[in-house]
């Protein structure tokens, strides 16, 4: 059988070729890193065609790779059936020759750490063409060390490395880190890399929050990496050698999975996943992942799974295997290559059909808001940051037990609980989904006939979590939110929760604790404590005395009795 040979052999000769393709004939005793002679031939080669040459060879000595390169480089092609599991190494050493007495290149130790080869080694040429020193490195198993170790030159005479010993020997105890640092089952270890285009301390606040939506979705984090950068590199968002760079010390640390702490265009997808040899997500996948799992009722279901779909189809490529890379772990097993067609054909059906269904139950959901409307019930509706308390305050407000945790996206689906005073009077509290940062636009067209119920509000409570240091910025994404919503005419309380777990003697803008009303949502009693808001703006509505102060119960008195 005739193996081809990898690289390029334009401008060479039939003669030349024969004598490159017979390299594949070569067999090398396993102590060696290279048989001698092979290693002249190649040196041989090299100084006819002016050009590098490359051999990949696999634990036996057999060769199974050979590669023509250019003056000053090789490109190692992808070997599917050599592939390094965790703890592992690839199985293949690369040997190839540079022209001049160059040792090891950035290119050569990146091809070693992202590949993970056995081994990697350059033969130099001399100036006259004879073979000259030997340089060669291998990969350092410890997360702590230098991602590889550059061995001393030598000659030709010193191939004789006992070589497959060492590489098992280096192989175990490769093996025996990464029992320690694997994560458990089920989980995964994740590298995170964001892109600061807006200074530093905005990347900082966002990298936070991406550790807590690992959190939220099991995923250890084993290393951050923020990069300060004027725009994204639009193929690898970091560019090629930074990316490379984060990727070696990515495996080093053991992980499995790569987070970009940004939406990853669909080609950005595909240069990144066609680089690396891992699987890669960005923040919107995270948060959809998260929202698929928390997702309870069928609406809720139905919303995400939408979302999901209008996140993938445009990333649906023909090109590679970036979508069953993308989405074979977290999200669910991904499509091959050749199921394509198909699978976009299927996910637009799906699509149509998800519309449909939402809108069914939507309309059902109508129905009975139109009854509640004639009953003409206040609604009182909360709404604020993931994680600030609001289901726990609907909880305190109305002795319910909706689902409220410390983790982030733990409500869905909205509910509705009623309130009733003595003397026959009712309002309506309701709960629901919580916002975040960036979030994504398929997630927010999905939610949106959710997030629309909150026009029938009479009156919003915005929760913000004040123990939280990033309070202000989720103020501030939150009320954007709200105005793109069209909600920022619906009189607004903000209810700054959590002032158990805030230091509010040294609270950095005690100005902003006058607009709205200190609670502690757990505790009853903190929301009878009446505040003197300097705002009043909104709750001009309220036509109560509130001249000695207002708090989240009166808010609610005051709302009952305008039944
Ligand atoms: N110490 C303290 N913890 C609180 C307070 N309010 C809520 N929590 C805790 O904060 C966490 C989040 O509360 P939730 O009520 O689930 O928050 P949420 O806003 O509904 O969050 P999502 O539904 O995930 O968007 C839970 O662990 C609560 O027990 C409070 O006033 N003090
Ligand atoms: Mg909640």
């Amino acid at each position: 059988m005739k193996q081809i040979v990898y690289g390029t052999l334009d401008g060479l000769n039939k003669a030349q070729i024969k004598r490159i393709e017979n390299l594949y004939t070569i067999k090398s005793p396993p102590e060696f890193i290279l048989s001698p002679q092979a290693a002249i031939e190649i040196v041989h080669i090299s100084r006819d065609i002016r050009r590098q040459v490359g051999l990949l060879l696999d634990r036996n000595g057999k060769v199974v790779c050979v590669i023509a390169g250019e003056p000053h480089r090789i490109v190692i092609p992808v070997t599917p059936d050599f592939k390094p599991g965790p703890g592992r190494l690839k199985g293949l050493r690369c040997i190839h020759t540079h022209l001049s007495h160059e040792t090891l290149t950035r290119d050569d130790l990146t091809d070693l750490a992202l590949l993970r080869l056995d081994y990697i080694t350059a033969i130099c040429l001399n100036p006259d063409g004879s073979a000259g020193p030997v340089y060669s490195a291998h990969i350092l198993p410890d997360p702590q060390a230098e991602p590889y170790r550059i061995l001393a030159g030598t000659s030709l005479d010193h191939l004789d490395i006992d070589c497959q010993a060492q590489i098992l020997e280096l192989e175990s105890e490769l093996s025996r880190h990464s029992r320690r640092y694997s994560p458990e089952t089920g989980r995964e270890n994740a590298y995170l890399i964001n892109a600061a285009t807006q200074g530093i301390r905005s990347a900082q606040v966002s990298m936070d929050e991406l550790r807590e939506l690992c959190k939220t979705s099991r995923i250890n984090v084993v290393g951050t990496a923020i990069q300060q950068r004027k725009k994204i590199d639009p193929k690898f968002v970091v560019g090629k050698g930074k990316l490379s760079e984060l990727i070696i010390k990515a495996i080093q640390n053991y992980a499995t999975l790569i987070v970009f702490d940004r939406e990853l265009s669909p080609s950005q997808i595909r240069s990144i996943t066609d680089f690396v040899e891992m699987k890669v997500i960005d923040r919107t996948q995270l948060i959809l992942d998260i929202f698929a799992k928390q997702a309870k009722s069928s609406e809720g279901k139905y919303q995400v799974e939408l979302a999901q779909l209008e996140y993938m189809l445009p990333r649906l490529i023909t090109k590679n295997t970036a979508m069953s890379r993308l989405t074979g772990g977290i999200g669910g097993r991904g499509p091959g290559e050749t199921k394509l067609e198909v699978n976009r054909r299927r996910a637009r059906e799906r699509i149509t059909r998800l519309k449909k269904e939402i809108k069914k139950i939507r309309k059902q959901r109508h129905q009975q808001k139109a009854r509640r409307q004639r009953r003409s019930l206040p609604v009182i509706s909360i709404v604020g940051y993931t994680n600030a308390g609001k289901s726990t305050l609907l909880n305190t407000l109305t002795q319910s037990k909706i689902i409220a945790a410390n983790r982030l996206f733990a409500t869905l689906d909205p509910s509705s609980r009623r309130l009733r005073f003595p003397q026959d009077k009712e309002v309506i509290i309701t709960d629901t989904v919580g916002f975040i940062q960036n979030l994504p636009k398929e997630l927010l067209e999905a939610f949106h006939a959710t997030l629309e119920e909150l026009e029938q509000a009479d009156v919003i409570l915005h929760v913000i979590d004040i123990s939280n240091p990033r309070y202000m910025q989720q103020k501030q994404t939150v009320d954007q939110l709200l105005n793109s919503l069209n909600l920022d005419k619906i009189p607004t309380l903000y209810v700054f929760n959590k002032m158990d777990l805030a230091d509010l003697d040294n609270f950095d803008s005690p100005w902003l604790l006058n607009q709205g009303i200190l609670v502690s949502a757990r505790q009853k009693s903190s929301l009878r404590q009446r505040t003197h808001i300097t705002n009043m703006r909104p709750l001009a509505c309220l036509d109560g005395d509130l001249k000695s102060g207002v708090s989240v119960a009166d808010l609610i008195l005051i709302m009952g009795s305008k039944e």
